[in-house]
């Protein structure tokens, strides 16, 4: 008798996915359609897709979906989550979505612990529009806006999004993944379960930052990627639990 060793979870469509070869995009759909299918609340789930790369995400989440203008994702979901306060909504956002245009949508849904959860992809750069510097770019790190590398002087420093949200009494659960390696995609997956069961729990806004590669635009091979990820990404972003709703009273 065949043994199934994997079954892809109904919350994704069959729609293959647009992303450029070793984008890790996929893995990160993966995992939150998985998270949804284990919880349980893929019926009573909307999602908010940004715009970026993922900006097809609601072609792959067999889910009620929602697309929001640059940055606006946290808006908008606030505005679905207070409408339909049963349901659990989440936001799939970028980094140039989420910490350059969106930076006030979301320190301002953190502050007032809007009862959502928020995925947030950090692969460095603008990914979809050719790969220009995003808060988020690494100091030295050359992209077609920094091509001498980015530079504090001109550029200022790169922010870590988690590490400030976790100062905000309204954000219940703060967090940094990374998907370089099977080890961490299971990291991954548990981190983003914690963050749909604080909402599931009643709590306040809660967020997961991926790091993630772009290989297309870092210009290297996906291995290449995976490893540039490790060795640079995550000295200067830090994995780990910033802020859980045990410390929160
Ligand atoms: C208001 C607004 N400003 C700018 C753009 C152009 N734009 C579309 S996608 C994008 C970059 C998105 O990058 P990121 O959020 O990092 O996602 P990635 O593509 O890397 O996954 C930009 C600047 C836009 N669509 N709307
Ligand atoms: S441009 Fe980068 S982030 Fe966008 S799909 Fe390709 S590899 Fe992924």
């Amino acid at each position: 008798m065949i043994k199934e060793v994997f079954k892809k979870t109904s919350v994704l469509t069959d729609k293959p996915f647009h992303y450029c070869p070793g984008c890790t995009h996929g893995i990160i759909h993966r995992l939150v359609a998985e998270v949804i299918d284990e919880l349980g609340i893929a019926d009573n789930t909307v999602g908010v897709a940004p715009v970026g790369c993922a900006v097809f995400a609601y072609d792959y989440f067999n889910l009620d979906m929602f697309e929001a203008a640059h940055g606006r994702a946290p808006a908008v979901a606030t505005g679905i989550k207070r409408s339909l306060p049963d349901r659990i909504v989440f936001t799939y956002q970028g980094d140039g979505d989420l910490a350059s245009i969106g930076t006030a949508e979301i320190v301002h849904a953190a502050a007032r612990s809007e009862k959502f959860t928020t995925i947030f992809v950090n692969n460095a750069v603008y990914g979809m529009t050719g790969g220009q510097m995003a808060p988020t770019t690494l100091l030295g790190q050359k992209t077609t806006t920094t091509p001498q590398g980015r530079n504090q002087e001109l550029n200022g420093f790169p922010i870590r999004m988690s590490e400030l949200l976790a100062t905000m009494d309204g954000a219940v659960y703060v967090a940094r993944v990374s998907v370089h390696n099977a080890i961490h995609v299971n990291k991954a997956k548990k981190a983003i379960k914690e963050a749909f069961m604080a909402q599931i729990n009643g709590l306040g806004f809660a967020i997961v930052e991926v790091l993630s590669s772009c290989p297309t635009n870092w210009g290297l091979s996906p291995n290449e990627a995976l490893k540039w990820l490790e060795e640079n990404m995550i000295p200067y972003y830090p994995l780990g639990v910033f802020k859980s709703p045990a410390e929160v009273d």
